[in-house]
């Protein structure tokens, strides 16, 4: 791969990523609905609302690899969600085919499988149990990325990214954490691996109380180097509110708008 595009650059994940790929391809063209910082050499930046399907295929050609970041990173009101997460990724995918993109590797979301228990070690291969509308836009990508892998031929990657930040900061994080310096090699693991056809790993560091099995993991290389657990003493009390938050894999996105019973989630 020697011609990537990132979408949503100017990030949290994207200018990590940024600086972390730096000088590693050919060329680095970095995308984002708010103005990146200027380019540097190998990078080309361009300001571009992907939910416009003349924008999306223009920033998608001559590109060899997909890093498909761009959308509301949380749970919001539908309108958002619909319009940033579900319009844009489809405009994405399908200006990539159009333009003959190789690979796609897409950030979902561990809220994908938000709703499987704490102390319930789960795999990709689990059926989705979103946890939100956000949830939801992350399960509806990773269909369209299944579809245009087996309909399209295009490879499709996508991360399951479970708590991205510099430290972990509760005790979910002790579980869900990935440190920056993971995020970069899986994200170029998962764009330089060989061919492979359709995948779903997900993102997350070498944590001790990880419950997130990883079988592709090792088929493109990812090996983390981090652990939550350096960082145990000093928040392991940081619990979350008792009930779905600290029930639940997806932590605080459960509790939100619940009205349920939490019973009826376990059972059938
Ligand atoms: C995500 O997918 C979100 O983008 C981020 O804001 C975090 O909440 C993260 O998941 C998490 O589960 O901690």
């Amino acid at each position: 791969m020697e011609r990537v595009l990132v979408t949503g650059a100017a990030g949290e994940i994207g200018r990590v990523l940024r600086a972390g790929l730096r000088g590693r391809y050919r060329l680095l063209r970095l995308t984002d609905v708010r103005e990146p910082s200027p380019a540097s050499a190998g990078e080309e930046v361009v300001t571009a609302d992907l939910s416009d399907v003349a924008a999306a295929h223009a920033v998608t050609e001559g590109i060899d690899c997909v890093v498909h970041l761009a959308g509301v990173p949380r749970e919001g009101a539908w309108e958002d969600i619909l319009r940033g997460n579900l319009i844009v990724t489809y405009n994405v995918f399908e200006a990539a085919r159009r333009n003959g993109v190789k690979r796609i590797v897409f950030a979902s979301s561990n809220h994908v499988t938000g709703y499987y228990p704490v102390g319930r070690a789960i795999d990709p291969g689990v059926p989705p149990r979103p946890d939100s509308r956000y949830g939801v836009s992350k399960g509806f990508a990773e269909l369209l990325g299944r579809l245009y892998a087996d309909k399209h031929g295009l490879s499709v990657a996508c991360l399951r990214i479970g708590s991205f930040r510099e430290r972990p900061r509760s005790a979910r994080q002790l579980r869900t954490w990935i440190s920056h310096r993971d995020t970069v090699q899986l994200v170029m693991r998962a764009v330089e691996a060989p061919d492979f056809h359709f995948i779903v790993v997900y993102g997350v560091s070498a944590n001790t109380r990880n419950e997130w099995r990883n079988p592709a993991a090792e088929l493109i290389g990812y090996r983390p180097v981090d652990n939550a657990e350096a960082f145990a003493a000093e928040i392991e009390n940081k619990l979350d509110p008792a009930g779905p938050a600290r029930d639940f894999q997806g932590g605080e996105f459960c509790a939100m708008e619940f009205d349920s019973d939490p019973r009826r989630i376990n059972g059938t």
